[in-house]
């Protein structure tokens, strides 16, 4: 086996990534630079992926959360994130603008794919949160994640069917900007 094709950023890809994220050349060399450090073989793992989230959240416990994130990077689902799925997910959640941050979030809030969010997913999402930053429900009655969830869920369930589509989650989100606020998380 020679040495992996993925190592080295080829100009080509470079000019796809210029054209799919918000990034300069500059940036995204920079970015390959620092991938590079932490994944020598250029893949980053789902259990790399905690790992970065454990430096971020050392005091609550991030796995749930970063491993529910990490399906929404590895785009092709073959269990690891290639240089060009992680600066893309990084250009969405960092710069893209609003519609595209609620896309790539309404794929982090439907786990199973299927193309709606329902309330169990909600909560597994808002659940995975609280555990990341280490918050206990308990120490504050306002902020109980299933009333929380329910009261948002019930927002935009506009037809009542118990299933939230795209569009309701989109205009949703829209109209309650706490949920995207809550969305930065993982910025660095
Ligand atoms: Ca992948
Ligand atoms: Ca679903």
């Amino acid at each position: 086996m020679g040495k992996r094709q993925s190592k080295q950023l080829k100009q080509e890809a470079i000019d796809g990534l210029l054209r799919d994220t918000y990034f300069t050349e500059k940036e995204i060399k920079q970015w390959h630079k620092g991938f590079l450090k932490d994944c020598p073989d250029g893949l980053l793992t789902e259990k790399g992926f905690v790992k970065i989230y454990k430096q971020f959240f050392p005091q609550g416990n991030p796995g749930k959360f970063a491993s529910l994130v990490f399906r929404v990077f590895d785009e092709n689902k073959d269990g690891s994130i290639t240089f060009e799925e992680f600066i893309r997910a990084l250009s969405i959640t960092s710069r893209g603008n609003l519609d595209e941050k609620l896309k790539w979030a309404f794929k982090l809030y439907d786990v199973d794919n299927d193309g709606y969010i329902t309330r169990a997913e909600m909560y597994n999402i808002v659940d995975a949160i609280y555990q990341m930053v280490g918050h206990h429900p308990a120490d504050d009655p306002n902020t109980d994640p299933q009333q929380r969830v329910d009261k948002i869920f019930d927002q935009m369930d506009k037809n009542k069917d118990e299933k939230l589509t795209m569009e309701e989650f989109c205009d949703g989100s829209k109209a309650d900007p706490r949920i995207v606020q809550a969305l930065s998380l993982g910025e660095s």
